[in-house]
């Protein structure tokens, strides 16, 4: 399996963190420069119609694309530990809270930095309307989590899943925006994330 990715993206990133916390590191990497275009090329665009990063090319030539299809199929190449959920309730909620964060807070964080940044221009035909517009949905998620996370240690549930991965990406690509977690605004989620810091995931690799 060979595993197209870019660095500081958010995306590539989750599946980057989902191995982390698998201990795989000895899938193959291709790095790729968003910023540089690489991944508008023909070549790459016969893997990734889209164009976007990550995709996992499977040994029998297929791809993926999308990353929680891409951290899927890892989940049943390498079981251990189990991130997605056992049996449908559980997994269910997971989905719940994993496909929340996808669209509640990393989609408008993209927006926000996508249409407002200037570095963006390289790949983004900016709507200067839109960055407002995601960073008041992505603050507004902020505070609804950070009441969440009074009441648990983890996105979704008692325990660390998929779901605590997809907004560590999201908070780490915040940085862009010059956003991190306020103690006094925004306690509990800056609590989480230092809980999350300490783990598999929290390291850069
Ligand atoms: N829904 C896709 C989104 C992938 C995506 O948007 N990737 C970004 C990097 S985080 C990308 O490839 N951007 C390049 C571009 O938009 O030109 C997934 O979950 O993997």
């Amino acid at each position: 399996m060979k595993l197209y990715t870019a660095a500081f993206a958010p995306n590539p990133e989750r599946v980057r963190m989902f191995l982390r916390e698998k201990g795989v590191d000895d899938l193959e990497m291709v790095e790729m420069n968003i910023m540089e275009r690489e991944h508008k090329s023909d070549d790459y665009r016969a893997l990734s119609p889209f164009a976007q990063i990550p995709a996992l090319e499977l040994d029998d030539g297929r791809v993926l694309t999308e990353s929680r299809a891409i951290c899927r199929y890892l989940e049943g190449v390498y079981p251990e530990p189990n991130l997605f959920g056992v049996g449908y309730e559980e997994t269910a909620f997971i989905e719940m809270w994993d496909r929340r964060v996808e669209f509640m807070f990393l989609l408008p964080l993209a927006w926000w930095i996508r249409h407002g940044h200037p570095a963006f221009t390289a790949i983004e035909k900016q709507i200067a309307e839109l960055a407002p517009r995601g960073e008041k949905s992505f603050r507004f998620f902020a505070k609804w989590l950070d009441g969440e996370l009074t009441s648990r240690d983890f996105v979704a549930g008692n325990r660390f899943t998929i779901a605590d991965i997809t907004a560590m990406a999201s908070v780490g690509f915040a940085r862009v925006a010059k956003w991190k977690p306020d103690a006094d605004e925004l306690p509990n989620l800056l609590a989480w994330r230092a809980r999350m810091l300490a783990r598999p995931c929290g390291q850069k690799g």
